[in-house]
């Protein structure tokens, strides 16, 4: 988990690196019609992150990994992303990601590996599970990664 945790760090320094070259203008354009701009989607990411910051900090201090879910288009919604500023949003993306890596690379190692029965990875994980199977914090936090990642490619930075 510490090499991967490592590599999630190096990524989040890159993409930030390219988000802070895009204006605030090309950031606010929709990706599609109809679809969120690229402002919206890291504000999705900032849900995403402190949403499972929440998550990978409650997983060590109990055993049922039952969590709250969010549903995203009402927190963007919300949280009128598209008119916040360009700049402040990266910055809180950077630094929160880089926070949630620590997170990762400092977790109780008994905590990341122990089998979990009670779970609800079936509706709020990425990579779904069976409720009746368990699961362990170690694949809740490579989930996340796997969905930072995907957000990452929708970004479509160069
Ligand atoms: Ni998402």
């Amino acid at each position: 988990v510490k090499s991967f945790a490592r590599e999630f760090a190096e990524r989040v320094r890159s993409t930030a690196a390219a988000l802070r070259a895009l204006s605030a203008e090309v950031a606010g354009r929709p990706l599609a019609p109809g679809k969120w701009s690229r402002q919206q989607v890291v504000g999705h990411m900032i849900d995403s992150a402190s949403n499972n910051h929440q998550r990978f900090v409650r997983a060590q201090l109990q055993d049922s990994m039952v969590f709250p879910a969010y549903d995203q288009d009402d927190w963007v919604r919300a949280q009128h992303y598209d008119a916040a500023g360009w700049t402040e949003l990266v910055a809180l993306w950077e630094s929160f990601n880089l926070h949630v890596a620590h997170v990762m690379a400092t977790a109780d190692a008994n905590a990341l590996t122990r089998a979990r029965s009670e779970h609800n990875l079936d509706t709020i994980a990425s990579r779904t599970v069976p409720r009746s199977d368990p699961v362990t914090l170690e694949y809740f936090m490579r989930d996340y990664v796997d969905h930072f990642d995907h957000h990452v490619k929708q970004l479509d930075l160069r």
